[in-house]
């Protein structure tokens, strides 16, 4: 964090989670074709990378597997992104429903590095069970995405990556998840601390600020040399009093945010290539 930032921002849309209702947000993508219409929209307004929660056709959160194949590959024939499936799921999901999620052969895999209080709710990441899961990617090829909650799960981080060395690709990316109940507040100060405790081996990061500190944490992340993700699985709040009207109006302020910060959007062969993924298309 010396000098000014340089370079492009990668931008990460979030657009469905498990968390929210398709009765009280009737514009969550929820469907197969919702989901397909955001990410071409959010690929326009300057998103490269998708983290993909998916619904069943009652709309709610599922891991089915037929289902997780049938979103990657209509993601990959509409759009470029890159394609990442979410392995944190609901915080009611099993574990082995959480690993059979690398089947569906995701370009990337979110890995959160430990157990976290999350509302009134717990989402469990035990020690054995991240060992597994980063494993598993490493051994398919996948590219997983170290999701940080905490200042504990950078310590767990460090642990990982010092007794089993590094990921497929050898690139270390993170995302500051903050604003949590349970988690690190959504604050430039909790930022900066998380940053100064990254391992050295890691490559790049972004940060999320979930509900009304989006804003803060974007902020915050663009000027430390971070990268962003939005979408309507952190925040269903535009601004105070007005919703959020879709995941590309997330996208495009982040774009237009990181435009003003001199650092604009990457593209998805960019994205490739700073995951160092192995189609690497720029
Ligand atoms: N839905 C949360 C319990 C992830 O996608 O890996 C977990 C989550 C993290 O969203
Ligand atoms: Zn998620």
């Amino acid at each position: 964090m010396t000098g000014a930032p340089t370079g492009k921002t990668l931008i990460t849309v979030a657009p469905t989670g498990a968390e929210a209702s398709k009765e009280a947000v009737p514009n969550l993508p929820a469907t197969l074709d919702e989901l397909v219409a955001t990410a071409k929209a959010c690929e326009a307004a300057g998103a490269a990378l998708i983290h993909v929660h998916i619904r069943d056709a009652d709309a709610r959160p599922t891991l089915d597997p037929g289902l997780l194949r049938e979103a990657v590959a209509a993601l990959r024939a509409e759009t470029s992104l890159v394609v990442q499936l979410s392995t944190g799921g609901s915080v009611h999901d099993r574990y082995e429903d959480r690993l059979r999620v690398l089947d569906a052969g995701p370009d990337s895999c979110s890995l959160t590095m430990g157990t976290v209080n999350f509302g009134d709710e717990v989402f469990m990441n035990p020690w054995p069970f991240i060992v597994e899961l980063y494993q598993q990617a490493r051994d398919r090829r996948i590219v997983p995405e170290f999701e940080l909650f905490d200042l504990g799960h950078i310590a767990a981080l460090h642990r990982l990556l010092g007794t089993y060395g590094l990921p497929h690709g050898g690139a270390v990316h993170c995302d500051l998840v903050m604003g949590v109940p349970g988690g690190m507040p959504g604050t430039a100060a909790a930022l900066v601390a998380a940053v100064q405790a990254l391992p050295d081996a890691v490559t790049s990061w972004s940060a999320t600020g979930v509900g009304r500190t989006t804003l803060p944490v974007a902020l915050a992340a663009l000027s430390a040399g971070g990268h962003l993700r939005v979408g309507m699985e952190d925040t269903l709040t535009f601004a105070k009093g007005r919703p959020v009207r879709d995941n590309a109006q997330l996208v495009s302020r982040a774009a237009r945010l990181a435009t003003i910060a001199q650092r604009p959007p990457m593209s998805p062969g960019e994205a490739r290539s700073l995951l160092r993924m192995k189609e690497c298309l720029v």
